[in-house]
């Protein structure tokens, strides 16, 4: 399994240049033709296709999913569920802000349980390609150049005390009590949104912190995907010796409807995730 998992991160790798040569061009004509006259397909709807690609060429593999697709499909005859975000915070690409790939590894077909992930990674289109890969409970960071992966740190932990806050969402939409939650966290960590997932957990793998893109009024399952973007980030940052919750519960244990299915999302270090729970409470 470990070595199916370490295949699809190498192929990941391989093709995150890609990937990343692909957006200057479609950063304004998103959907529209390329300087040749071809039809142009949105970044994320092209990054799917790469992905799916590379991904159901790696034995293990039976079924893949995206967010760019409505349902998962058969890409081969093994045990592994492929679950991908192919271009997270597609909407940074207009202001030039940080953008990532997320990927979950499950051992069931999805919808999955987080419990049933085996590996889970990301890749962050920052300044420099960064990668991170959780496998059972070792987080291993990578740089990623010319589609090789080199590991940069070993054995990542959450750093503790915590210094930095993420929170999404339209204020006025946020609840009483993660309002509450809110204003006490304001008086202690300092604020850092960059409106994509990947680059804002990174930043709280790189200093501690909590991340929450919380349930809204308007949204009581908030905004992020489960099967995509929670529980991979939840797998990640729990390996790390964080926490994860849906407000309630770890993400890991949120039981799945069905692949598409939205929830609210809190990652950190587990102090602060403890006090996020009773003060939703
Ligand atoms: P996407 O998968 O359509 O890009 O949406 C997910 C992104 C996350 O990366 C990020 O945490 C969130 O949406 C930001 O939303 P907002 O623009 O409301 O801050
Ligand atoms: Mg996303």
């Amino acid at each position: 399994m470990t070595d199916h998992s370490e295949a699809i991160f190498d192929a990941i790798a391989a093709i995150a240049p890609d990937i990343r040569a692909a957006l200057p061009g479609r950063r304004l004509a998103a959907g529209g033709e390329n300087p040749s006259g071809e039809d142009q397909l949105a970044a994320d709807v092209y990054a799917d296709e790469l992905l799916k690609e590379a991904i159901e060429a790696i034995d293990g593999v039976g079924i893949y999913v995206s967010e760019e697709r409505t349902e998962a499909i058969d890409v081969g005859d093994g045990e592994l569920s492929v679950a991908v975000d192919p271009l997270d915070g597609s909407s940074n690409l207009k202001s030039n802000n940080a953008l990532g790939t997320i990927v979950g590894i499950y051992d069931e077909p999805l919808p999955a349980s987080g419990r049933d992930l085996v590996a889970a990674g990301y890749v962050l289109y920052g300044p420099i390609t960064t990668m991170i890969v959780a496998i059972g409970d070792t987080v291993t960071g990578y740089v990623v150049d010319d589609g090789d992966r080199t590991v940069s740190e070993s054995d990542m932990e959450l750093p503790s005390p915590p210094t930095i806050y993420s929170f999404g969402g339209r204020v006025p939409e946020w609840t009483d009590g993660f309002a509450a939650f809110a204003d006490e966290i304001e008086t202690e960590l300092k604020l850092r949104y960059g409106g994509s997932m990947v680059g804002d957990v990174n930043q709280v793998l790189t200093y501690g912190g909590i991340f929450s893109y919380p349930a809204l009024t308007t949204a009581p399952d908030g905004k992020l995907r489960l099967q995509f973007e929670a529980n991979p980030m939840a797998y990640i940052i729990e390996a790390a010796g964080g926490a994860s919750s849906d407000g309630v519960r770890s993400l890991l244990d949120r039981e799945p409807d069905g692949v598409h299915d939205r929830t609210p999302v809190h990652l950190g270090n587990a102090e602060l995730i403890d006090r996020l729970e009773a003060a939703l409470r």
